[in-house]
């Protein structure tokens, strides 16, 4: 495992390819003649939204391009690399701003949502947008010429498309007045996070860093990404299960938002094995208190999740989690495959993830 100390530069050197992909969004913002007050809505948008996170998705493309090529990067290709992060944490901004509006979150990374502030409201749509078109401006900036630069283009398309299909399920499994817990199923639950994460999150990245390291896409079982595909999405479920143990029990400060999941009525994993091994009466707490909008039935909730042992089933799934992605991961042959992929793609996006507190 990388020290603590490459860690940090390895983040300081992706955190600068952000200023310079910035810069060139705004000169060209300002270059088509946009006024100086846009600009400046535009620059703080970006900074708003764009670099505060964990920046595991962006990291991961840069990751994976070196353990794929097996070799230190040249410049260009450091660069070329990290400017695809960006775009996946651009991805991600886009995905963010408008989630949390959908959300009805509060704050996030630490700050109040982008729609919160008193002069953004509604102007955060579109600027959920323009944060979406900045990835195909900076996607032909810089990879026109590239002879993969269609499956480029393709894997943002086909991802963002399967991220709105997930988001469509997110939602209208969770309607605000009309509150029926017998609708939620762990199965349906595999589906919402399958697509509304695992593809955007954490199959985009590695495959992005296939298409830049030349692998081809071979049609039928022998294809790399369906190989890729079938580690990646169990990955992006158990992170997305993470994600809903810790909206009901990280602490804010901790997690940089505050847990909108109990109150919004979600299908999250929490809910579901709660009612899995509710008695009665505790089945009748969770019927009257899910998804109602005030925090005295959020904290009943929360106890009937104490009482059934949420924290403990959680640690049990973690482990269980953890061991059968490794077990996905060695079947890459040792040395890696004839395909080019190799496990240290995968377990180095593991190590990113397991036992994460936010
Ligand atoms: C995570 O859901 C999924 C997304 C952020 C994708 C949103 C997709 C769109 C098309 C907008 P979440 O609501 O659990 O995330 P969080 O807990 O970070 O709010
Ligand atoms: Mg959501
Ligand atoms: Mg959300
Ligand atoms: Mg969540």
């Amino acid at each position: 495992m990388a020290s603590a100390d490459s860690k940090a530069q390895k983040r300081q050197k992706f955190e600068h390819v952000y200023t310079v992909i910035r810069d060139e969004l705004l000169a060209h913002h300002a270059s088509v003649g946009m006024p100086k007050e846009a600009t400046q809505w535009f620059k703080e948008n970006l900074d708003y939204n764009t670099p505060g996170g964990k920046l595991n998705r962006g990291l991961s493309v840069v990751d994976s391009v070196e353990i794929l090529k097996g070799r230190a990067l040249t410049d260009d290709e450091y660069l070329k690399a990290a400017i695809l992060g960006w775009c996946v944490e651009l991805l991600q901004a886009f995905f963010l701003v408008s989630d949390d509006i959908m959300d009805s979150s509060v704050t996030r990374r630490g700050q109040p949502c982008w729609f919160r502030n008193e002069k953004v409201g509604l102007i955060a749509v579109n600027d959920s947008f323009i944060l979406e078109g900045a990835i195909y401006y900076l996607l032909k900036k810089h990879f026109r010429q590239e002879s993969y630069y269609v499956d480029l283009l393709e894997l943002f398309h086909d991802t963002t498309y399967q991220t709105e299909f997930g988001q469509l399920l997110d939602l209208i499994t969770a309607p605000e007045d009309d509150i029926d817990l017998n609708r939620f199923s762990l199965e349906k639950h595999r589906l919402i996070v399958v697509y509304k994460t695992a593809f955007y999150s954490f199959y985009l990245p590695v495959a992005l860093a296939m298409r830049v390291c030349g692998i081809p896409s071979i049609p039928g079982p022998k294809d790399p990404y369906e190989l890729a595909s079938s580690i990646l999405i169990p990955l992006g479920t158990y992170f997305q299960i993470q994600d809903d143990f810790l909206d009901f029990s990280a602490p804010p400060e901790v997690l940089g938002k505050i847990g909108t999941d109990i109150i919004d009525n979600k299908c999250s994993w929490c809910i579901n094995v709660a009612l899995a091994h509710a008695s009665p009466e505790q089945r009748a707490v969770l019927d009257a208190n899910y998804g109602r909008k005030n925090k005295e039935s959020e904290a009943k909730v929360k106890e009937v999740f104490e009482q059934v042992g949420i924290r403990e089933k959680f640690a049990v799934y973690e482990e269980k989690a953890y061991k059968e992605i490794v077990g996905l991961i060695e079947t890459i042959p040792e040395g890696g495959s004839k395909e080019g992929l190799k496990r240290e793609v995968f377990k180095s996006f593991l190590d990113k993830i397991y036992k994460r507190q936010k």
